[in-house]
């Protein structure tokens, strides 16, 4: 016999659940951290194990309940699952406005449009009865889709059953299942790790996990659902527009887009693209375009539809991101540290907005994935600023005089050996400094603007200067003759006294800037500066024992070692004896305590993406105020500066309790510790 006391309890666990996923999930700002989230559920599994008579199919603890199915039964959409129009261009936008004032008449003056990203997921309904999730099913051909319900269940933003009341009592909603960007960068990871095939983008990924027959596979791909209709409703009274609705399943417990917006007018909708594609990069999910549709129920309703779309909506969509072409050739390229890249010559194709005729490979065991060779057809994909890479190979369209690619066994550069690390999928040229490739990407590498910043030294010119033997080092540089300058192409008197002048200002420069520009393995910007920091001066830093670096901040055994291997290599300290022969010359830094800094003692992680100083500036500022920036976060974290596209660390932080604050938040900081931004 269940007690009054326990019946209660398990209302009120149902209810916290409930809350915390709705903040999570729908309003993306949870309350509390994960652990106090997992404490109530298992607190409820308890008790529902005791007693069976207060399970119930709504239950927060009943999302992967099911065992797995044989196959799918077939559903059929009692009110169809509509298509949309797309739209290519402003011009077809126009169109569409035009189509549809005039259909209204006079009356319909400037439209009031909601515009909304067009999510790249899959479409499905939920069917909710009594406020009770019955049924989740795939859109198939509209009419007739597929029961995914057991799958549906285990997706935390999907509710199990609605907040609130005065939902209508069947009540169907429509919308998208999607893997965010970061999640399928995850699952990813593990695939790979695991040695499985990785999923090809997210929408794929997305697919793969709903048509698991075994919900409890579907359960631990990080889903989400946002919804943008309703379709069958029966009862209740819905509001007058289309907003208005999606206002109310979001009180409900519905994930809606937060970027969505009501404007007026046509124009309005071109600038609602044009802000949106700019964003777009920067959103945790793939769009593939805008959704627009007429917000007025009334006048949708007597715009209605014709062939499976209707007249009163429309996607525009944005250039696509994927698109098939030939690898006509696979060529290597050494880079700085002697890696061997492999990168695919592509026959030119237009994806996402420019034209693309190469593709990174990344290296052997990518190809190997792949199973590329020469001559196929490769879907390419290119996202925002992100270098494109070759995705799948379409195999069906093999030619039969396709070739395999074949890795070399010697540096296509300068032939000497090359070598794969243990545990590295990396094969590398043995040459260093010989190898004419390396020798041109650690000069580039020195003169960039991050590093020595100098001027006028671009890729061509760095490229003729090795070629024609002119160079052997970064030193070099400062002994080039103004002669010898001249007589290169494109090298006339004002360029060449601008180079020099260039030359001769970067003699002054800072210590951090020195060691980054030095391209030693893994030292990058933050810990060039810490470094510098830790040291103070150069000959205590060449001093230094591995142990003793192993205290800077962030500097682990691997990076400790590549360190070592610089100063103990003889052709390298040359180098850096030429370089301070040749005038080169920074202050030396007051090795710094942190003790008595506002940040000592604390531990601060920087992700996602800082739109105003960039995550390195904002690691250096924190670092000035004495605190150690991680890499990673764990118990020991104190805070974390979170921007748009933060994932995994995010996610960990939030689970650990740890104090999660924005850029702004972080200017402020800055701002009252006298920080000059
Ligand atoms: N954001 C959004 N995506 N999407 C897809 N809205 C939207 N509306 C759709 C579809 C297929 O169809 C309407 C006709 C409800």
């Amino acid at each position: 016999m269940v007690s009054r006391e326990m019946a209660l309890e398990v209302e009120a666990l149902r209810e916290q659940l409930e809350e915390y996923n709705y903040q999570y999930h729908v309003l993306d700002d949870p309350s509390v951290p994960d652990a106090e989230y997992d404490r109530c559920l298992r607190r409820l599994l308890t008790l529902e194990a005791a007693d069976s008579s207060l399970l119930r199919a709504d239950s927060p603890t009943q999302r992967v309940g099911a065992s797995p199915l044989s196959h799918f039964q077939s559903v059929s959409h009692e009110v169809p699952m509509l298509s949309l129009e797309n739209a290519f261009d402003n011009q077809d936008m126009v169109e569409f406005n035009r189509r549809i004032l005039s259909r209204l008449g006079e009356e319909a003056g400037s439209l009031e449009y909601a515009c909304e990203p067009k999510l790249d997921g899959i479409a499905v309904s939920l069917l909710y009865v009594d406020g009770v999730l019955e049924r989740g099913a795939t859109r198939g051909d509209g009419r007739s889709g597929e029961d995914i319900s057991q799958n549906v269940r285990t997706i935390p933003s999907v509710p199990l059953r609605l907040r609130g009341s005065g939902f209508p009592p069947v009540l169907e909603v429509r919308g998208e299942i999607y893997l965010p960007k970061e999640g399928f960068e995850r699952l990813n990871e593990l695939a790979r790790a695991a040695g499985e095939k990785p999923f090809v983008n997210p929408r794929n990924a997305a697919a793969g996990s709903l048509r698991q027959l075994d919900p409890r596979v579907t359960a631990t791909r990080p889903l989400e659902m946002c919804c943008y209709s309703v379709g069958l409703v029966k009862g209740g009274e819905l509001p007058e527009r289309h907003v208005e609705i999606l206002q109310k399943l979001k009180e409900w417990g519905l994930r809606i887009n937060s970027q969505m917006q009501v404007v007026n007018g046509i124009e309005a909708c071109d600038a609602y693209y044009e802000s949106l594609a700019v964003k777009r990069d920067a959103l945790p999910y793939d769009i593939d375009g805008i959704v627009f549709k007429v917000n007025i129920l009334a006048l949708q309703e007597r715009l209605g539809w014709v062939s499976r779309a209707p007249r009163w909506a429309i996607a525009r969509k944005f250039p696509a991101q994927e698109e098939m072409t030939e690898l006509v050739n696979v060529e290597f390229q050494v880079g700085r540290t002697g890696a061997i890249t492999p990168v695919a010559r592509l026959k030119p194709v237009f994806v996402g907005g420019v034209t693309v005729s190469n593709a990174t490979l990344h290296n052997s065991d990518e190809i190997e994935r792949l199973g590329a060779c020469i001559g196929d057809t490769v879907v390419i994909r290119r996202a925002g600023d992100v270098i494109p890479k070759v995705v799948s190979v379409v195999t069906s369209k093999r030619p039969g005089d396709a070739e395999a690619i074949i890795f070399p066994r010697r540096c296509p550069v300068c032939n000497s050996e090359v070598e794969r690390e243990a545990d590295e999928a990396i094969y590398r040229c043995l040459g260093g400094l010989v190898c004419a490739a390396q020798r041109k990407a650690a000069i580039r590498h020195f003169a960039s603007r991050r590093a020595m910043d100098i001027e006028g030294l671009g890729d061509k010119l760095v490229d003729q200067l090795v070629d024609e033997g002119l160079l052997e080092s970064v030193a070099g540089l400062y002994t080039l003759k103004r002669e010898s300058l001249l007589d290169l192409e494109r090298m006339g008197s004002k360029s060449v006294d601008n180079l020099l002048a260039a030359l001769e200002r970067s003699k002054h420069t800072t210590l951090p800037r020195f060691i980054f520009a030095l391209g030693i393995r893994e030292v990058g910007e933050a810990t060039a500066l810490n470094l510098a920091n830790h040291f103070g001066n150069w000959e205590a830093l060449v001093a230094a024992s591995e142990s003793e670096l192993l205290k800077v901040d962030d500097i682990g055994p691997i990076v400790a070692d590549h360190l070592r291997q610089f100063f103990d290599s003889r052709t390298s300290m040359d180098v850096v004896t030429g370089l301070r022969e040749a005038g080169l010359q920074w202050p030396n830094l007051a090795v710094q305590s942190a003790e008595g800094l506002p940040l000592a003692g604390q531990t601060w992680v920087v992700t996602g993406k800082l739109e105003s100083m960039g995550r390195s500036d904002a690691k250096a500022h924190l670092q000035a105020l004495g605190a150690k920036v991680a890499g990673s976060v764990s118990a020991n974290t104190s805070k974390i500066v979170a921007g748009p596209g933060a994932g995994s660390k995010l996610a960990r932080a939030t689970q650990l309790g740890i104090e999660v604050i924005d850029e702004a938040a972080l200017i402020a900081l800055l701002n009252r510790e006298g920080v000059s931004l």
